[in-house]
């Protein structure tokens, strides 16, 4: 079905969500027409977020509103469906559109086969009644879904709509930003100065970049923690190792990751471990799923990092800028924050690991050991 069609038919004026490669013929539409971070479409820091955001639009208007969402962030909606908008709450009615990611029966990356099998049922526990869309969905089928759900809707309850890769297609969009830094670049000068240390990557295109990288320098993958998984953790994970590793931690964060759970920086820059490196590969997008814009073209993050107390923060916009900061994080030990500006977009013959994780966490372990505690 036709994006904009869809959009029609459910009727609302308000959509927010986070983007998700299996609704992208949604999100271009949405962009292109909407634009974002308005009254009628806003791209939010993660999916609880968009839950509220979308409950305050509810309370101000009356008005029924779109929670887009990959089944990975149902985890994120959990809290706010649980305790705001619960008809045992507030009773506040949303139509959830969901990206259905590792359906049962297709091929998926492994971060995603578990979340898949669980999607429905997460649904059903949360008492959310559901649909399935699929390529054979038609415009009728999807009105007569949309008058079953009037009523529940009416009576402060929630539906979603779980919508199979490909569903719901539009015109691909292309997102730039004027930078000319791409991240595979900004990830292979890391690799140079990270040497022994851990690195730990992002989720999306900048860990299957970094294992690619690995892969053709034949250096193999004990370095590196991929985070497949687990949007937005990956500073965490980085963290929790680096309050108990004595080598030097790298971390490679994406702009929409350190937005999904920004709070963490608080806590870094509270806890400043001396060791640990937190560097944002920052393209003002959500690029690993099709380039939809994050909120950091607004966002100034060094100063961000500064206020939240890393000892230092720099930002780099060029191979020659980000070497010599690279270089001084490499010889120093300070807590550390480094904005790397980047262009939007990948390699298209860009592979997957071919690693699965649970080896990726045997060979990391190992090696973290062989590195030696604090
Ligand atoms: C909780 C959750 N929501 C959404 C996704 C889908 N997703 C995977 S990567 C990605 C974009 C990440 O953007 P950013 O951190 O800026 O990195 P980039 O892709 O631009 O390198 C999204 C939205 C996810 N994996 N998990």
């Amino acid at each position: 079905m036709r994006a904009e069609r869809f959009i029609q038919i459910l009727g609302a004026d308000f959509f927010t969500g986070v983007p998700d490669s299996a609704l992208k013929g949604l999100c271009d539409c949405l962009c292109e027409r909407f634009g974002t971070n308005n009254s009628r479409h806003l791209i939010a820091a993660n999916e609880g977020n968009c839950a509220a955001a979308a409950a305050g639009h509810y309370l101000s208007t009356g008005r029924v509103p779109v929670v887009y969402l990959q089944n990975s962030g149902e985890g994120n909606i959990i809290n706010p469906a649980a305790s705001l908008l619960s008809p045992e709450v507030y009773g506040i009615p949303v139509i959830f559109v969901i990206g259905w990611r590792g359906r049962p029966g297709t091929h998926d990356e492994p971060q995603h086969s578990f979340q898949g099998k669980k999607t429905l049922p997460l649904l059903d526990t949360m008492e959310i009644p559901y649909w399935i869309i699929g390529e054979e969905t038609g415009e009728e089928e999807l009105s007569g879904i949309m008058e079953e759900a009037g009523p529940l809707l009416k009576n402060g309850r929630q539906v979603a709509l779980v919508v199979k890769s490909g569903a719901l297609v539009h015109e691909k969009a292309v997102y730039r930003n004027g930078c000319s830094l791409t991240r595979e670049e900004a990830i292979s000068l890391i690799t140079e100065f990270s040497g022994e240390d851990p690195v730990i990557a992002t989720t999306g295109k900048a860990g299957r970049e970094l294992f690619e990288l690995r892969e053709r320098s034949g250096s193999g993958h004990h370095r590196d923690l991929l985070t497949v998984g687990s949007m937005g953790h990956c500073s965490s994970i980085a963290l929790g190792i680096a309050m108990d590793t004595s080598a030097r931690v790298w971390c490679i964060d994406g702009d929409g990751a350190l937005i999904m759970h920004m709070g963490a920086m608080a806590v870094i820059g509270n806890a400043s471990p001396e060791n640990l490196v937190h560097i944002v590969i920052n393209n003002c997008a959500h690029e690993s799923v099709g380039g939809m814009p994050t909120a950091a073209s607004s966002a100034d993050l060094p100063a961000i990092a500064r206020a939240c107390g890393y000892r230092r923060a720099f930002s780099a916009d060029s191979e020659s800028s980000l070497r010599e900061v690279l270089s001084r994080a490499a010889s120093e030990r300070e807590l550390t924050f480094i904005e790397v500006k980047a262009a939007i977009g990948s390699r298209p013959d860009l592979g997957r690991p071919t690693v699965p994780p649970s080896e990726n966490k045997a060979a990391f372990m190992e090696h973290l050991r062989s590195l030696g505690r604090k």
